[in-house]
């Protein structure tokens, strides 16, 4: 990658993305996109542009404008509020990546495809999931996920354009809180114990999923997109997973560090229902071995420097 246009910068990932992108690539080669803008390091630390990813001309207007070279599509809406408003889902992420696949297309451009673990449903393998399965999911984001896989692959065979992806677990990040997804609880309690030194989870105990430290889905994401394409079979879906834990497993490494932490429940039934549909852990020996995925964080080693950056966080408020 040269030159990399951001879709969708405001959310979880894109305000921590552009920034590790531009201190690789330099802040001038990494142009942000959002639907508006929001004061802070995406919009004031290189080229930011206004976008909404359904305008097909606008799209293509800003990647010949830029000469860009790859495409980081990360505009979309997550499972919850997805399933709350899973037409404005479907639009967002399904036609929003069509129209970007076919804007970069002609103009030669790689394109990145963030999938989900959400691609999966109530009829795969939930335990050691393999890479290549059974992928029927019952909400219309992981239906966005499943077809956006596809279109990817599908770019790649017809058009021989260089698409990637990779299946995001869980992501724990600081720096913006997730909006809307199912894994979002496993944010959310460390600022409540940091806070309140209690957190009531709406995903039920011995409900476990795929996670990942924000810091090693950033690695993986450019390491993928650096990657030889002649080791690549499996483009734009690859399984990555850190850890995999319920909401006792987490309680028990905040307990490590905040002894008298309380964890009480009140199960969202929705989110439970999205959470039980998809796998407990995933199998990611295709991204180790295709491009060297090698996630750093575990359980403990994510609890201890999340909760330092939270309480830091909070302290600098007071
Ligand atoms: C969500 O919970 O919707 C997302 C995801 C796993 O894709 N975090």
């Amino acid at each position: 990658m040269k030159k990399i246009l951001v879709t969708g910068s405001n959310g979880q990932i894109g305000v921590e993305l552009v920034p590790y992108l531009r201190k690789i690539y330099g802040s001038g080669n990494v142009v942000a996109t959002a639907r508006k803008k929001v004061p802070g390091p995406v919009s004031e630390g290189g080229p930011f542009e206004i976008l909404d990813v359904r305008d097909g001309n606008a799209v293509g207007a800003l990647l010949d404008r830029e000469k860009t070279d790859s495409v980081i599509n990360l505009a979309g809406v997550l499972s919850a509020r997805g399933e709350s408003d899973p037409q404005t889902a479907w639009d967002t992420n399904m036609n929003g990546l069509y129209i970007t696949l076919e804007a970069a297309r002609p103009r030669g451009c790689a394109l990145f495809f963030p999938s989900s673990i959400a691609a999966f449903g109530p009829n795969t393998p939930p335990k050691n999931t393999p890479q290549d399965t059974i992928q029927r999911p019952s909400t219309m984001y992981g239906v966005t996920k499943v077809a956006g896989e596809l279109l990817c692959d599908y770019y790649h065979l017809k058009y021989g354009m260089d698409t990637r992806g990779l299946r995001f677990p869980g992501l724990i990040s600081y720096e913006a809180l997730p909006g809307g997804g199912t894994t979002d609880y496993a944010v959310h309690i460390y600022y409540d114990a940091a806070s309140r030194g209690k957190y009531t989870s709406y995903i039920a105990r011995g409900s476990f999923m795929d996670m990942m430290y924000m810091p090693d889905a950033l690695d993986a994401v450019v390491r993928l997109m650096e990657a030889d394409p002649s080791k690549l079979i499996h483009r734009s879906a690859f399984n990555i997973s850190a850890m995999s834990f319920d909401p006792e497993g987490i309680a028990e490494s905040i307990k490590k560090v905040i002894p008298n932490f309380e964890l009480s429940y009140d199960v969202d039934p929705v989110r439970q229902a999205i959470a039980d549909s998809w796998p407990d852990s995933l199998d990611c020996s295709a991204a180790r071995e295709e491009w060297g995925f090698a996630p750093k964080y575990d359980l403990d080693a994510m609890t201890r420097d999340m909760l330092d950056r939270v309480m830091y966080a909070a302290d600098m408020q007071r």
